[in-house]
Parts: structure tokens; C-alpha cells; sequence
């Protein structure tokens, strides 16, 4: 895996994805290996050109000897959905190249765990020695903006004349992206849009101090990739410059810490005899004020042997 085969690699994803027995010692043992790679995340709604950017990305970042990673979240089954249909043909032009791994990340369960999920995938792809990870998703629900958390550069996509207004975002526009591309320059009026962001974007200052850049893109015909690789790296000098980088990471682990402990709690509990009946028997309890909800909490937490 650590040589970069994608069958190692991909074997490996889905024993995390899956909780395979034995999963976590995947995750010890690669861990001291990862660290290296920049997580970029892509973000905007359905249709603003996600999977095509990250495909002239990859190309970009392959032409410079740079190793590439993708991983892409999406909403939809991947047996129904036409985006992903459409990524594959889009990615085939890669698929012999050993330098660029693709994979898409499907909804989870019951339990939730996607973004856990796509965490791991992304620490496997580290460790694989991808320089860069590509994570593409819509940037709605609860899911999505956990990963874009895992995120150390957030890319947000706008497509001119999509409703998705600037006005729409308008309160913390700064906080939701360190890069703004305004894809599809080729229709619709982007200068409109340009300068309607330019405006928001004027109003605030980040605690950072950092000015999020607006780049304009084709994502069918690769213009404007350079310019945005350049504002990658920008931003990447700027975290470095102002010492940013490892306290970012901190805060990271320290949420993905929280999220961890949380799983892992459901987890036991789950696994000391809480199916979905039981859970709706107690709910049904503590609903007709049979008993109260702490006491019922309590009780599974010592079933499954974390409370005394
Ligand atoms: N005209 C034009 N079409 C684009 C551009 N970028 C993407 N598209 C098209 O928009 C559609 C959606 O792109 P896709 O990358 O699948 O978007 P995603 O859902 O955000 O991943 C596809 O038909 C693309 O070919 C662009 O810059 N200009
Ligand atoms: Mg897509």
C-alpha cells in the first residue's frame, strides 16, 4: 500500500470503510507514514463542475510529478446516480496512470460514518504517498460539512446564474471557503457574479488575515487550473507564514477526537444488545414518562461496560 498499488490501497479503504475486524491496526500502523499530504476539499452544488475540476486538477498536479488522490463523497447511490457515471468516463482517461487514485465514498449506514469513513480513506492515501487528496462534495447536510472540516483548503464552487446568490451565503461567506472558483466562465455572467462577491468579500476580515482569492474557471477546457494551483499554494505559504498550520491541524484532531469517542460509545452500546427495536422500546418508555431518559443512558452505558 505504502508503495502506492491501488489494490492494496483500495483493499484497505474498505476494511475501514466496513469496520472489518482488525481495521484499526490499518490505521496504527500507517499512521506515522501520513502527515505529508494536503487535503483539498471541493465543495458546491450539484452540477457546478466538482468531478470535471478535480479532473483537470489531477492532470495538472500528474504533468508535475505531484501524486494524486481523489476521493469522491456523493449523496446519491452510486448504482442510481448519473453524476457518478459520469465521473468515471470523466476519470477514465487516468485509469493506467498509478500516480492518481480514485474512489468514491458511499453513504453509510445506520450509524452514520461517512465522514469517519472518508477521514480513514483519506489517512490511507496519505500514507500511500499521494501528495495531494481531492474531496469532492455537495456542501449540504450534516456529513458534508464535517468533511469539509477534515479539509486544510476549502474550495468553493459558484456557477454564474445557478440561485445559488452569493446574497444566499452572505453571513459568514468568508468562513466557507479559503478559495472561491467561479466555474462554467465560459457562460453566464461571471463578472456579475465576480464583483458581487468582491463586494461581500470587502466587508469582512478574517481572523487569519486572510483574503480569499476569486478565480475564474473552465472545468471542461482546463483554463483558469493555473492560476487556481497558484492560490492552492498561496494559501498553503500564507497558513506556513503565519504559523497557522499545526494549530489548524489541533483543532482538527481535537473534533475528530470528540467524533471518534462518540462512535465508538454507540458502538459498544450497539454491540451489547441495542438493535433498533430495543432502542424504539425505550424511546417508547421515556415518551410516556415511564422513565427518564438519563436513567435509560446510564443503564446501556453499563451494559456495554463504559459506565461503572
Ligand atoms: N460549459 C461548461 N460546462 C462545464 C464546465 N465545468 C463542468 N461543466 C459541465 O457541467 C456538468 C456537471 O459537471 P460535473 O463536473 O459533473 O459537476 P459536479 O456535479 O459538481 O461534479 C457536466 O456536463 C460538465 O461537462 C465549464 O466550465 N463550462
Ligand atoms: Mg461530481
Amino acid at each position: 500500500m505504502r508503495g502506492g498499488d491501488p489494490r492494496a490501497i483500495a483493499r484497505a479503504i474498505s476494511a475501514l470503510e466496513n469496520r472489518e475486524p482488525g481495521a484499526d491496526r490499518i490505521v496504527q500502523e500507517l499512521f506515522p507514514y501520513t502527515g505529508k499530504a494536503v487535503l483539498i476539499g471541493l465543495t458546491g452544488a450539484p452540477g457546478t463542475g466538482k468531478s470535471s475540476l478535480a479532473n483537470c486538477l489531477a492532470r495538472h498536479y500528474r504533468e508535475q510529478g505531484k501524486r494524486v488522490g481523489v476521493l469522491a463523497v456523493d449523496p446519491t447511490s452510486p448504482f442510481t446516480g448519473g453524476a457518478l457515471l459520469g465521473d468515471r468516463i470523466r476519470m477514465q482517461q487516468h485509469a493506467t496512470d498509478q500516480g492518481i487514485y480514485i474512489r468514491s465514498m458511499a453513504t453509510r449506514g445506520m450509524l452514520g460514518g461517512l465522514a469517519r469513513a472518508t477521514a480513514d480513506a483519506a489517512l490511507v492515501l496519505d500514507a500511500a504517498g499521494k501528495d495531494l487528496i481531492f474531496v469532492e462534495t455537495v456542501g449540504v447536510g450534516q456529513d458534508e460539512v464535517e468533511i469539509m472540516r477534515l479539509a486544510d483548503v476549502t474550495v468553493l464552487l459558484l456557477v454564474a446564474g445557478y440561485g445559488d446568490d452569493v446574497q444566499n451565503f452572505k453571513a459568514g461567506v468568508m468562513e466557507i471557503a479559503d478559495i472561491f472558483v467561479l466555474n462554467k466562465a465560459d457562460r453566464g455572467d461571471t463578472d456579475r457574479l465576480e464583483n458581487e462577491l468582491k463586494v461581500v468579500l470587502g466587508l469582512g476580515q478574517r481572523p487569519d488575515h486572510w483574503h480569499p482569492p476569486i478565480v475564474k474557471t473552465v472545468a471542461t477546457d482546463g483554463a483558469g487550473v493555473p492560476e487556481l494551483a497558484a492560490a492552492l499554494e498561496d494559501y498553503r505559504a500564507h497558513l506556513e507564514r503565519v504559523g497557522l498550520r499545526e494549530e489548524k491541524s489541533t483543532q482538527r484532531w481535537q473534533e475528530r477526537l470528540v467524533d471518534l469517542i462518540r462512535e465508538r460509545a454507540v458502538e459498544r452500546v450497539v454491540k451489547a444488545g441495542l438493535g433498533k427495536e430495543q432502542l424504539a422500546d425505550y424511546a417508547r418508555q421515556v415518551a410516556r414518562r415511564e422513565r427518564d431518559p438519563y436513567t435509560v443512558v446510564e443503564e446501556l452505558l453499563r451494559t456495554a461496560g463504559i459506565a461503572e
